[in-house]
């Protein structure tokens, strides 16, 4: 009896709807692919101004809050490692979103040596199954 009683409410807690449980994570095909077209890595950049332009082979381009089978938009990690994949990407001043299914954006960076990588995410800002990430590059900006 007991033991049935907490097969059912482990049925409820699973069937609560929420972005905790990795099974949650929307569908992408194994092959898709997220990259860096440009900087390179290694890229001497004089000044810290310049464009990042980012690639995507196999899945589509869509806006935050569009639901589409096999789609997201991006996500640039400056200075910083991914952060979990099976949650919402955090949106502060090294996880930059482009909601809008931007595929080039403007970056100012200080001197020194940066770390940029591109994470795709869903709708809803959470990374796919399998989830979708560049390599991480470095770049220079030279004092
Ligand atoms: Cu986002």
């Amino acid at each position: 009896m007991k033991r049935k009683h907490l097969l059912v409410l482990m049925a409820a807690v699973w069937a609560v709807p929420g972005r905790a449980p990795a099974a949650d994570t929307k569908p992408m095909p194994e092959d898709a692919k997220v990259y860096i077209i440009w900087p390179g890595d290694g890229q001497v950049i004089p000044g810290g101004k310049f464009w990042v332009r980012m690639g995507l082979s196999g899945a589509g381009v869509a806006p935050a809050g569009v639901e589409k089978k096999y789609t997201g938009h991006h996500h640039l990690l400056v200075d910083t490692d991914l952060p979990p994949l099976d949650q919402e990407v955090p949106n502060d001043k090294n996880h930059l979103h482009y909601g809008l299914g931007q595929t080039e954006a403007r970056l100012e960076l200080p001197p020194g040596r940066h770390t940029l990588q591109l994470l795709f995410a869903d709708d809803v800002h959470v990374p796919h199954n399998p989830p979708l990430y560049s390599k991480k590059i470095t770049i220079i900006v030279p004092p």
